[in-house]
């Protein structure tokens, strides 16, 4: 910490990055500011009485402040070219976020995992599998554990890290073991305008990584010409070449592969669908990069269970097939969602409840998904009607807009019969009328086992 000493260091935002980032230096005696643009994201007794006398200054950006700072660390959620940033940050100034200050900090080998879908559940069992392995791993990042929270802590083996295209924009110095790029759909389009900028933020996690890892199925992912330097392996859901994974058919049975190698059958693999075979196959490619034994990551990946607000089914006994995938933010998770899941309709009806905050997304790629899979489509929030104008003219009958998530799950419940499906999966984010995609999951739950008790 000593190259942070007699620095004028200013946090921008105090959620749980800045909250942490503050945590650290105070543990570490050195003084800081904070500045946060909203009226009362901490209260000043708060943060006086867990930082004593660090400054803090709410309510709008300072420019004075900000433009004083030797070290700004600002986090995910702050957008730096919102202007009145933007121009306060003097030329010398050191702009970083948690995840790079870490870097600086730490000589834990990381294991980068990043992609617009996927990255919670690969790090979540990279985390399950490594620990089961009896390695100490630590897991942080966007999953919503700040790093420098546990930076202090006895070293880990591994620590495997979620990254957000938000947090990769001020990553400078991160020298992973290995790094991936899971896949790459439209999402947070809004801040980062044009797709070719988010895959190329998306493409830096691959800078000075030993292994790259990317997914044959999506060009997108395929490290560009700069990273060539780095040793690469492959994913994908066709059969592979030596040293790289796959899936293919033997004897009419789905294996996941590693060349020419049979690993397991999908059919025995806690978690279904494509998307699911794909993000298996990432975590044992991540951890074989980390020397991990491949049988004995199978066998604990098999007692894996999913995350929650994850194509999640809720146990209900009315014989409807009630899927809880709140987590589906963007597009690419609802097209995974409805291709994953309607081959197992085996001729019942699915109904899906879509729509919310789209953040600038085009929806288009869910028009073939929407016309042939979904019978009946309920679209709510201030982007559903975008999504809803996507059904063909004939569909218009099973295709309605409302204004609540409950009388989605009302109407949705009129529609079903025994054996169908109501798989909640918007393509959206859940901010226009919710706190966030775990309040949407549980207002979904409670609606749907509301009715369940009027049976
Ligand atoms: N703030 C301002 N002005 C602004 C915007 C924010 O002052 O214009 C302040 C807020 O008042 C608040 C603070 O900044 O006090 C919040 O900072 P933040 O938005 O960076 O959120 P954190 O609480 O620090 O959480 C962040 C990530 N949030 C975002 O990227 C938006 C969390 O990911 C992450 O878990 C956490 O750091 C730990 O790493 C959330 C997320 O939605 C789950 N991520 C996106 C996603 O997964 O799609 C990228
Ligand atoms: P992230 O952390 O990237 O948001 P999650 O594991 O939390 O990823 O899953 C988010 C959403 O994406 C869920 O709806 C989930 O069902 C879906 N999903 C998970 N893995 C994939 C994948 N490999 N491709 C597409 N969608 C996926």
């Amino acid at each position: 910490t000593t190259q942070l000493a007699n620095k004028r260091i200013v946090i921008l935002g105090i959620g749980i990055t800045g909250l942490s980032c503050a945590r650290f230096l105070h543990r570490h005696h050195i003084a800081f500011a904070v500045n946060d643009s909203r009226a009362m994201p901490i209260s000043p007794g708060d943060f006086k009485h867990q930082f004593a006398d660090n400054t803090l200054v709410l309510g709008q950006w300072d420019q004075a402040l900000i433009a004083q700072a030797d070290v700004l660390i600002v986090s995910p959620g702050i957008d730096i070219t919102t202007p009145a940033i933007s121009h306060a940050i003097a030329k010398n100034c050191d702009v970083i976020g948690d995840i790079e200050l870490f870097c600086r900090l730490s000589t834990t080998p990381i294991i980068a995992v990043t992609g617009s879908n996927g990255k919670s559940t690969v790090v979540s069992m990279l985390n399950y599998v490594g620990n089961g392995l009896g390695y100490h791993v630590q897991l942080g990042g966007n999953i919503g554990l700040p790093v420098l929270d546990q930076i202090d802590q006895e070293q880990a083996d591994f620590i495997v890290l979620e990254l957000s295209s938000f947090q990769l924009e001020t990553v400078k110095s991160m020298k992973p073991l290995a790094a991936t790029v899971l896949n790459l759909s439209d999402d947070h389009l809004d801040r980062h305008k044009t797709i070719e900028n988010y895959g190329a933020i998306k493409q830096s996690i691959y800078q000075n990584s030993k292994y790259v890892l990317y997914n044959r199925n999506d060009n997108a992912t395929k490290p560009s010409s700069c990273y060539a330097s780095s040793q690469q392996l492959s994913f994908g859901s066709e059969p592979a070449q030596t040293g790289d994974f796959g899936i293919a058919e033997l004897d009419g049975v789905s294996h996941l592969m590693l060349g020419d190698k049979p690993l397991c059958t999908l059919a025995e693999l806690p978690l279904q669908g494509v998307h699911n075979a794909l993000n298996y196959l990432a975590v044992l490619a991540l951890g074989k990069c980390a020397g991990w034994d491949l049988t004995s990551m199978l066998a604990s990946l098999m007692t894996f269970r999913g995350l929650a607000h994850r194509c999640e089914v809720i146990e209900t006994n009315d014989g409807i097939r009630w899927i809880n995938d709140s987590k589906a933010t963007n597009v690419g998770a609802t097209l995974a969602a409805i291709e994953g899941l309607s081959p197992t309709l085996q001729g019942n009806k699915l109904i899906l409840i879509a729509g919310g905050d789209g953040k600038g997304a085009d929806f288009s790629p869910l028009t073939q998904a929407l016309t042939q899979h979904v019978d009946y489509l309920i679209t709510i929030g201030k982007d559903g009607r975008n999504i809803a104008s996507l059904r063909s003219p004939e569909q218009a009958e099973k295709t309605s807009h409302l204004d609540s998530l409950s009388a989605a799950v009302k109407l949705a419940r009129t529609q079903a019969n025994a054996g169908d499906m109501v798989l909640l999966s918007p393509a959206c984010a859940s901010l226009d009328m919710f706190a966030n995609y775990v309040e949407r999951g549980v207002v979904f739950i409670k609606s749907v086992l509301t009715h369940k008790e009027r049976i």
